[in-house]
């Protein structure tokens, strides 16, 4: 469930209390729009047409005439300025008038638009026809200069070609906002652009639709959502055409494998094969329909509309072939995905009143088991007893119903995860660069958006720490390049400053103790509950991000809003561990890839014993959250190597359904990723900025003839001068000039009256030849 962002202030709404009498006075003459805040947030165009102190009267457009408090009045822009394709131009930023902006774009499918550098793009939940190789021809010759992706990575293809910088595009947005389509646009474009060797495009494309198969489900809201975050590097000759790609992979949603919500699905891959096998193959696997599989008949979603799974199993086994995996291989692959099926289907029978209980020794058991290579007896005893490490010897002990569904489902989220694992490798072998290696390299990152909902576990608790990470970078690179760009025009700024996340991030990762180390520290004992581990939360000091809650919780004042985390499961989840019975049968079976996994597993626990000490410590491991924050902090080298993209992706309606523009919904994910913000910082102090090309050409015929200069500069502030705008309303740089807020509508005023008053003259004058 959806949850309302906690924002408190707004900082982009500038009131028209903020503006100086003498532009409110101008407003009330000249009639000129402005936005009311109406009841429930909503905003309504009217003009003022008197104030008296902290009020205003406003004529809105139905004829009705509000009285209002001057807060509750924000400046509209004028018409000239509608559907701005870079909302910079905007001349009064404030949140109706974006809102307004991208509504404008939306209502004529213009669904890209540039907020200073960011891209953003607005899903149109339908095919645009916007794609496809005119398109990509265009803008690689450009000839177009509106915002689209593809503008922005022949921007980054060109500028990794004259600069040898390495670039990155990173996209963002909540699920179902597109992008993993954005990104596959992305690739479409630099695929257009040619491989080097032959097949390497082919197999970038292939990669793809493997990954999207195996770690792509349908959820409650998205057909498609990946469910893993990924970093794709794509490697380019000096010719600048592809010749090879790394992916990397993060937080594979492993839950889902063995848990699904109703209206949702698990991995495609699993009713793929179900749906699309030979019967030779089915039988090999002794497979059934997808509806016979407990990890697949518990929710009441088995098909997606639209979508042939069979047929896109095929097409999965045309990718394997493409990237060259061996049908050797791709028959252990589907293998083991049968085992983990007929795994959910293994039942247990409760034999005392302490609930301890017994496999049930049917089909599902014998089937996994020759499935897995090992005897129905070791599985058996594997998913139905621990070993407990008494004083002298280990003794066998008889799990409870719920310990024996807890082992069987880490069994088979183990196997899955490892299986994702194995295979990202087997594809970067298959994408190694191929050609003499060049530095030069496009990564696109498709990570997870910020999430807040009404329950939030460990996974968003992992998501949202990234995504502080991520924003921290966002703002660190916009900060520099702004600076850049005044001080290259010549213009001071020194006053420029912005929210810094840090905090947030130290209560993350601050030395010695912060909220993964411990984490860490209560996940080593093995007493340790979730309670524990929040009592010891207040070991945090004062971080002013962090706020204990009641009962198991915790919140976290996040760069998007508060969110509120239940502990539930955190330690469970942040030890990930597989008891050691388990990893002893997985590594006894005679299927490879199981051997294999179970190796890794070992040697990651190279710190021995990993029986279940009662009352001791666990072997001093780190967790899943720490693992991640390393992973996090290579990824965050390898982008601040790189010069940065942002495409941030905005889902207009949560029906899926195209030309809806929920208002309210677009606002809360353009606060959540900061984008107006971000257009702020790169406009604070002079909102507007034109070049003098532009400027000149639109204001210079309301000189008169003689007074014009020859040189665009000049004719800028000849412009300036004649209409008396007062000196520290603007700045003039080398390029372009930066005018305060409201400048520029005031002069587009001027040049309206001016042009009514030429057209009042052609009236009369062609009244006069009539
Ligand atoms: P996501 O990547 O942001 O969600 P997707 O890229 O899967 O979202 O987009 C969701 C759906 O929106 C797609 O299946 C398309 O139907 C539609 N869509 C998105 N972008 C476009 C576009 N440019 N043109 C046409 N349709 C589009 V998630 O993966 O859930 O976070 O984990």
């Amino acid at each position: 469930k959806r949850v309302k962002m906690d924002i408190v202030e707004s900082p982009y709404v500038a009131a028209i209390s903020e503006l100086d009498t003498d532009t409110v006075s101008y407003f009330i003459k000249m009639k000129l729009s402005v936005w009311c805040r109406q009841p429930r947030g909503q905003w309504e165009l009217g003009s003022m047409q008197s104030t008296s102190g902290e009020e205003v009267y406003v004529l809105l457009s139905n004829g009705k005439v509000l009285n209002l408090a001057t807060s509750e009045i924000v400046p509209a822009n004028p018409n000239i300025l509608d559907g701005v394709d870079n909302l910079i131009k905007l001349a009064y930023l404030n949140e109706p008038s974006v809102l307004h902006n991208l509504r404008f774009r939306y209502s004529q499918e213009m669904i890209y638009s540039k907020a200073g550098p960011i891209l953003i793009a607005l899903n149109p939940f339908k095919d645009l026809q916007i794609y496809g190789n005119n398109y990509v021809f265009t803008y690689r010759q450009q000839l177009v200069d509106s915002p689209h992706v593809y503008g922005m990575i022949d921007a980054a293809y060109n500028q990794m070609m004259s600069d040898e910088v390495n670039q990155s595009i990173v996209i963002s947005g909540e699920s179902g906002s597109g992008k993993t389509e954005t990104a596959k646009i992305a690739i479409q474009y630099l695929a257009s652009l040619g491989s080097g060797s032959s097949g390497t495009t082919n197999d970038v494309l292939q990669t793809n639709c493997i990954l999207e198969t195996f770690g792509n489900a349908k959820t409650s809201v998205n057909d498609n959502s990946t469910r893993f975050g990924k970093f794709m590097e794509i490697h380019f000759s000096a010719t600048g055409k592809i010749c090879g790609a790394k992916i990397q992979t993060y937080l594979l949603e492993k839950s889902r494998v063995v848990q699904v919500a109703n209206g949702e699905r698990s991995y495609h891959v699993l009713y793929q094969l179900c749906a699309g096998s030979s019967s030779s193959l089915k039988d090999r696997l002794s497979l059934r329909a997808a509806h016979e599989y407990k990890y697949l008949n518990q929710s009441d979603c088995i098909t997606i509309g639209g979508i042939d799974d069979a047929i896109n199993f095929h097409q999965l086994m045309e990718a394997f072939d493409a990237v060259r995996i061996c049908k050797e291989d791709q028959e252990l692959i589907f293998k083991v995905l049968a085992a983990i099926l007929w795994l959910g289907n293994i039942s247990f029978k409760v034999t005392d009143s302490e609930n301890h209980i017994e496999v049930v020794g049917d089909e599902a058991v014998t089937s996994a088991a020759l499935l897995m290579g090992c005897s129905s007896q070791d599985l058996m005893a594997a998913l139905s007893t621990h070993k407990v490490q008494s004083d002298k010897d280990t003794v066998s002990k008889s799990l409870t119903l719920l310990q024996a569904i807890e082992t069987r489902d880490a069994i088979a989220k183990f196997i899955y995860s490892s299986l994702f694992e194995w295979l990202v490798q087997q594809l970067n072998k298959s994408l190694e660069v191929n050609e003499k290696h060049t530095e030069k390299s496009i990564s696109i990152l498709d990570f997870y958006g910020f999430q807040s909902f009404q329950k939030n576990n460990f996974e968003q608790f992992c998501i949202n720490y990234a995504n502080e990470r991520l924003q921290q970078h966002f703002n660190r690179h916009l900060f520099k390049l702004e600076q850049e760009d005044c001080e290259s025009d010549g213009i001071d700024c020194t006053a420029l400053d912005f929210g810094d996340n840090q905090e947030c991030l130290d209560l993350f990762e601050k030395k010695p103790l912060n909220l993964l180390s411990l984490l860490d520290d209560e996940s080593n004992f093995a007493e340790a509950s979730d309670l524990t581990f929040v009592n010891r939360l207040n070991l945090l000091g004062t971080n002013h991000c962090f706020k204990g809650e009641r009962g198991r919780a915790f919140s976290v004042r996040h760069y998007a809003g508060e969110v509120l985390y239940d502990t539930n499961g955190f330690l469970v989840k942040n030890r990930d561990k597989l008891s050691s019975n388990a990893i002893q049968l997985l590594s006894s079976c005679n299927c490879e890839l199981l051997k294999l996994f179970s190796k890794v597993i070992n040697q990651s626990e190279e710190h021995g014993n990993s029986t279940f000490h009662v009352g001791a410590l666990y072997s001093q491991k780190r967790g899943v959250g720490t693992k991640f924050k390393d992973q996090l902090f290579k990824l965050m080298h390898q982008l601040e190597s790189t010069t940065p993209h942002f495409i941030r992706c905005i889902k207009p309606n949560i029906k899926n359904l195209p030309g809806i523009y929920d208002k309210e919904l677009v606002l809360q994910q353009l606060r959540c990723c900061r984008v107006l913000e971000a257009v702020k910082i790169s406009k604070v102090g002079f909102p507007t900025r034109v070049n003098h090309q532009e400027f000149s050409r639109r204001y210079k015929f309301l000189l008169s003839e003689t007074d014009i200069p020859r040189d665009p500069l000049s004719v800028s502030v000849a412009v300036l001068q004649k209409f008396n705008i007062p000196s520290e309303m603007y700045q003039v740089g080398y390029t372009k000039l930066y005018l305060r807020a409201g400048q520029i509508g005031a002069l587009e005023d001027k040049r309206k009256q001016f042009l009514r008053g030429i057209l009042g003259i052609q009236k009369c004058f062609r009244g006069h030849q009539a």
